[in-house]
């Protein structure tokens, strides 16, 4: 998997791209990662890319011709032109569904904006795929880009040390459920105990434990992604009842 970052603050990227996991995909030829300054695509003498907005307004606006010459000349160094991605708030929300999409292609041209958006042209002339990490204003898209691709490499083959644990994540393959409680030593901490089931070596007892917690953990906080399954969902009242409870079902003192 081969990710081209194009945007104005490449240095951004150096403490994610060192990290240990990132850093043996790379050096493994797992994942590819190449950082471009879309500056240096900038035509006039004082370097600027940056322009106030027609019909005024706050702020400035990224030009249009240091962005799509810096797409067009990063896509001709690869033997393929690549899925470009547009990092805005305007885009589809990523969620895992996108994440495993993103995770078919071979190179993926991640274009990082900054200032207050991209000038409309760049949409218009590259027609990128255009992707929100959420609801919320960041300063510029490298932060979302990083968060794209730390979801997506996580998913290619062989850059997990274990191959199962990606496939159990919480939103990953069939389940789409939060999942539940966990523990590692000590049995005790300060007086709270690890729940019997999971010492007792039944495994279908664990496993049947650690679905009914899953279950009552995705009512009790994101209800919304039991939405359109086949399991029935708890009547409204029980909703509430239930997040007054913890997860052994004990009521909670108020
Ligand atoms: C790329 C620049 C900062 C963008 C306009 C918005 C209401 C008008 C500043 N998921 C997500 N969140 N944020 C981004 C993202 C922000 C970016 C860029 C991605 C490039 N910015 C920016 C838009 C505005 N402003 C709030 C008033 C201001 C991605």
């Amino acid at each position: 998997m081969r990710f081209d970052v194009l945007t104005l603050f490449p240095e951004i990227f150096a403490s994610y791209l060192g990290q240990s996991l990132l850093r043996r995909a790379i050096d493994r030829g797992l994942v590819e990662v190449r950082l471009h300054d879309i500056r240096d695509w900038a035509t006039n003498k004082h370097k600027k890319v940056d322009d106030r907005p027609f019909g005024g307004g706050p702020g400035m606006v990224l030009m249009a011709e240091p962005v799509v010459q810096c797409v067009e000349a990063v896509r001709s160094l690869g033997p393929e032109p690549g899925h470009l991605v547009m990092l805005t708030p305007q885009g589809q929300r990523l969620d895992q569904a996108a994440v495993e999409r993103l995770a078919a292609e071979r190179r993926i041209l991640l274009l990082c904006g900054r200032y207050e958006g991209f000038d409309e042209r760049i949409r218009l002339l590259l027609e990128p795929e255009e992707i929100s990490i959420g609801d919320y204003v960041l300063n510029g898209g490298e932060v979302a880009a990083m968060v794209v691709i730390d979801a997506v490499i996580r998913l290619v083959p062989g850059v997990l040390g274990d191959e199962d644990s990606s496939a159990a994540d919480s939103f990953s393959g069939e389940r789409r459920l939060l999942e539940g409680p966990q523990y590692t030593r000590p049995r005790v901490f300060r007086g709270l105990e690890v729940p019997e089931v999971l010492l007792s070596g039944d495994h279908e007892a664990i496993a049947r434990w650690r679905a009914e917690q899953a279950f009552l953990r995705t009512c009790q906080r994101r209800a919304d992604l039991l939405a359109g399954r086949d399991e029935p969902r708890e009547p409204r009242t029980e909703q509430k009842e239930s997040r007054r409870t913890n997860q052994r079902g004990d009521k909670l003192g108020e």
